[in-house]
């Protein structure tokens, strides 16, 4: 799949592109990622890009003429998706990770914070997206996280295929912990579970734990996922656990 990032400054994403998964799967011709400068498509010679809002009020406006004429020179004709990066946009989360790496062409414009003319939105725009609530000066940042979150979607990115299924939000839990060596640290230890070789005893100790981490922390996640009836029980458990102490 392709991706078709329209700024006014390609050089935010040298980051992305210079390390790590996103590196290893344009590589490996799994990802493909287009930089496309907006200053290229405007037709005066100061190369505008903004202007000031009609009706009055501080700040500039994104230009509808050079984002049209950069989307459409850009845009191929089948499964494509033209994304807006806005604080107004729909709240990523891994559903939507997920549906945009089914398009063979996502093309992300990055917004400015002042705005951009609505007749973009209207008329150019299949979905607005942000990353959270809070005010980023432009989208670009936003653009990059987008291309992780879609990237491990991507068939073959991620090592395995398995570590996607089991991530956070995916499974619609928070992570369980995870330990390594040494088994013991500063006098910290390991859960004794884990080395108990009982594959059935350490996965519902994993479970607990994800889910007492997310009754903690994320009780929205847990309303909003049909719980399985091991996951009602243990969630019973740890509540009247709770209870006790
Ligand atoms: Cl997508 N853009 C900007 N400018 N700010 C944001 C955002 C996006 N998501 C959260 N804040």
């Amino acid at each position: 799949m392709k991706f078709d990032i329209i700024t006014i400054f390609p050089e935010m994403f040298d980051g992305l592109l210079s390390a790590g998964v996103i590196k290893k799967a344009v590589g490996k011709g799994l990802l493909e990622i287009g930089l496309h400068d907006l200053r290229d498509y405007t037709t005066d010679k100061h190369c505008q890009v903004d202007d000031r809002p009609y009706g009055g009020l501080e700040g500039m406006v994104l230009k509808p003429e050079p984002i049209f004429r950069a989307v459409e020179a850009i845009r191929q004709p089948e499964k494509s998706i033209t994304c807006l990066l806005t604080p107004q946009g729909k709240p990523l989360n891994s559903r939507l990770a997920e549906r945009l790496a089914g398009f063979q062409q996502v093309v992300l414009i990055c917004g400015r914070y002042e705005g951009v003319d609505e007749r973009i939105i209207e008329y150019l725009i299949d979905q607005e997206i942000s990353i959270g609530d809070y005010v980023l000066t432009g989208g670009e940042l936003a653009a990059a996280v987008v291309v992780e979150a879609v990237a491990r979607f991507i068939p073959g990115v991620v090592g395995r295929e398995e570590s996607v299924r089991h991530d956070s939000f995916v499974s619609g839990l928070l992570d369980f912990p995870q330990y390594t060596r040494p088994r013991e640290f500063r006098g910290y230890r390991v859960p004794e579970v884990l080395f108990s070789g009982d594959h059935k005893k350490i996965a519902s100790w994993r479970l607990k734990k994800a889910l007492e981490k997310t009754l903690a922390r994320r009780p929205d996640l847990l309303e909003s996922r049909q719980l399985t009836s091991e996951e009602e029980e243990i969630l019973e458990e740890i509540k009247s656990e709770r209870k006790e102490s």
